[in-house]
């Protein structure tokens, strides 16, 4: 159970160094030390090493998710987010983001094209503009007015991924991945690489950040679960946070990041939390999602993290106060 008032307690004294909230933890009776950061993937690894570097200077996890997530939206080889990211069906790049701090502020850019750094442009609407989401054209628009630049992120190689589909145009999202996985990262059934991250910074606040290209060979114009609040991603900095990967439709369904964090809030642990969204995902839906992969994230307000997937395969990275990165597989709920 949350213990509020020590938290609080604890919140209020930490707002110095990491050292300082670190001999505060071992006073206190908080679960884990802070800062933490949690990132769908196990490659996120890398991520959550961009994000530490703020959270371990006492810096804001607002800025740690976004600066975390940057990375792999620059990362070519990183076939599902920003460059690289594989285009629709068209040929097209197009990008999902959204982030929440926490003041329950967000912002949200969707189907966004050209530009390197959705995640960045998706805080500046939540800072900049009187919106919350701004799509498409109007997105672009309003990031080349901020200052992004203009780019091609269509690397080389997923051009010619998508070049080898269009031999078929089999639009089956499960098959299309297994297939790109296959290639990738033989042995795997997954080809989700979306980067869902979570922080707690050591003033015990949360923030989060989900960054997506989306499915792989979409129809032009297709949205998914990432950019929408309270389905890719919620963040409630009195109760917790939760971010999804997966086939966003299914995920979209049930509000699943909200699903995730009401259920916290009703004293339901982060791992029983995001087994509670699967399972809602599965009653609904059945054996339409027998091949699918969705997973979920969570943390609450103790610094408590959870996982839980819909099939085998999905892993999580994370990085507690101890600074030290740990990656591992999720539950799932079908047992084959
Ligand atoms: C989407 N949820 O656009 C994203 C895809 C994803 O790992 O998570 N891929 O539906």
């Amino acid at each position: 159970m949350i213990n509020r008032r020590k938290f609080l307690r604890h919140s209020v004294l930490s707002t110095g160094a990491i050292l300082l909230a670190q001999q505060l933890n071992a006073k206190s009776n908080l679960e884990v030390k802070l800062p933490l950061v949690i990132s769908t993937w196990a490659p996120n690894v890398k991520a959550n090493k961009a994000a530490w570097e703020i959270l371990s200077k006492s810096g804001r996890a607002l800025d740690a998710v976004e600066k975390g997530v940057m990375v792999v939206e620059a990362d070519p080889d990183d076939t599902s987010v920003g460059y690289g990211g594989l285009p629709d069906r068209d040929g097209n790049v197009t990008l999902d983001a959204c982030i929440m701090d926490e003041l329950g502020g967000n912002g949200s850019v969707m189907c966004i094209e050209n530009i390197m750094h959705p995640i960045s442009v998706a805080r500046l609407v939540m800072e900049k503009t009187p919106h919350v989401i701004l799509a498409g054209k109007g997105a672009f628009e309003f990031a080349i007015q901020q200052g992004f630049k203009k780019e091609n992120l269509l690397t080389a190689s997923s051009e010619k991924f998508w070049k080898e589909w269009l031999k078929t145009s089999m639009y089956n999202p499960m098959d299309t991945m297994k297939h790109m996985k296959q290639k990738r990262a033989p042995g795997s059934i997954d080809n989700h690489d979306t980067i869902g991250m979570l922080a707690m910074d050591v003033n015990g606040n949360l923030s989060g950040a989900c960054s997506t290209s989306g499915m792989a060979f979409k129809m032009k114009g297709r949205v998914g679960d990432s950019p929408i609040i309270g389905a890719g991603l919620f963040v409630d900095n009195e109760i917790g946070a939760a971010t999804a990967t997966g086939v966003g439709e299914e995920v979209i369904r049930i509000c699943g990041s909200h699903t995730v964090v009401e259920a916290m809030r009703y004293g339901k642990s982060p791992r029983e939390a995001c087994q509670i969204a699967v399972e809602r995902m599965y009653k609904l839906r059945k054996n339409n999602l027998n091949d699918m992969q969705i997973g979920f994230i969570a943390v609450n307000k103790s610094g408590e993290i959870g996982a839980f997937a819909l099939n085998e395969g999905f892993t999580y990275a994370y990085r507690l106060g101890d600074g030290i990165d740990v990656v591992k597989s999720a539950d799932f709920l079908l047992k084959k």
